[in-house]
């Protein structure tokens, strides 16, 4: 069935797929049914060997505005507990291909939770990041409190969480919340661009060290270092590694295969 909340854009770049946040009169509110649709998108494209790299994008207004308040406003806690949401935001956390969040507009609530779930982020002179839930007599639900102070430190994090103050996009690049900022009309062009140079290295090796980052986050360094250094022997049996490093000898360009 197609999908009625996202686009899919395949190869935008080589090896490169696109998913489009597409409730624009909403400013692409995570409502249920679009959060469904991210998911099995996204666990079909970490599937598909023709896929290295996803872009995940809205407009040029919105990112995502955030959960769909609409939607949850008359919820009561039980309704919440029993519809299991987070199961989604656990699925998009286990996606292994590099995600690169292209953003422009309002990155808000749940909006900026899905942006921080992605692992490098482009963003537009007139993006807009914040925290709002306070606002609406809630608090972030969906990692914004642990993965926004990681970001960008306790200060910042302890501003936007309880007073839910929006951050322009030059303020996230100086806290280290996002990777770099371009005008408006270029920042979906630039995040294919950052997507298409990734795309161009080993597969396996890109999920790994996509894998081996992001363990940073939930373990100590000694064993995050343990982790690091089993993936590094691994990559030692596929043959991207042996392409790469005899690319590098011969002096041309590697062919990387995913194998
Ligand atoms: N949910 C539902 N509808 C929304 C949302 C939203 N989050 N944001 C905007 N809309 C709708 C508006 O209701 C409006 O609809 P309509 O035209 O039918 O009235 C339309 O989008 C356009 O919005 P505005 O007219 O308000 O546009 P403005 O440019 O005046 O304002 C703002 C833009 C500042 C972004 C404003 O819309 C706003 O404050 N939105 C809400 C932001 C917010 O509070 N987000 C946090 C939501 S709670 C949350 O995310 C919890 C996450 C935890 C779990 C995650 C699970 C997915």
């Amino acid at each position: 069935m197609q999908p009625e909340f996202i686009i899919i854009h395949q190869q935008v770049a080589p090896f490169v797929a696109h998913i489009q946040l597409n409730r624009p009169k909403e400013l692409n509110a995570l409502n249920l049914q679009l959060m469904g649709e991210l998911r099995d998108a996204l666990k079909l494209l970490d599937a598909d060997d023709t896929v290295r790299v996803i872009v995940l994008s809205g407009n040029e207004k919105a990112f995502a505005a955030g959960a769909d308040i609409k939607q949850m406003a008359g919820k009561s806690a039980m309704d919440m507990y029993n519809t299991d949401q987070f199961s989604t935001w656990d699925a998009i956390k286990k996606i292994k291909k590099p995600i690169i969040a292209a953003v422009s507009g309002f990155a808000l609530g749940g909006g900026c939770e899905l942006m921080m779930l992605c692992d490098m982020i482009v963003a537009s002179e007139t993006a807009r990041f914040g925290q709002p839930e306070i606002k609406l007599g809630v608090m972030p639900g969906a990692g914004g409190t642990q993965r926004l102070t990681r970001a960008v430190g306790k200060a910042l994090a302890m501003e936007m969480v309880l007073t839910g103050r929006f951050i322009t996009a030059a303020e996230a690049l100086q806290a280290g919340l996002i990777n770099r900022v371009v005008p408006e009309e270029l920042f979906l062009q630039e995040a294919i661009k950052l997507a298409a140079t990734t795309a161009a290295m080993s597969p396996i090796a890109l999920k790994m060290a996509k894998e081996a980052v992001l363990k940073t986050f939930d373990t100590s360094l000694e064993e995050g270092l343990h982790f690091e250094r089993k993936n590094f022997y691994l990559l030692f049996a596929s043959e991207d590694q042996k392409e790469g490093m005899q690319a590098f000898i011969d002096k041309r360009a590697p062919e990387f295969k995913g194998k």
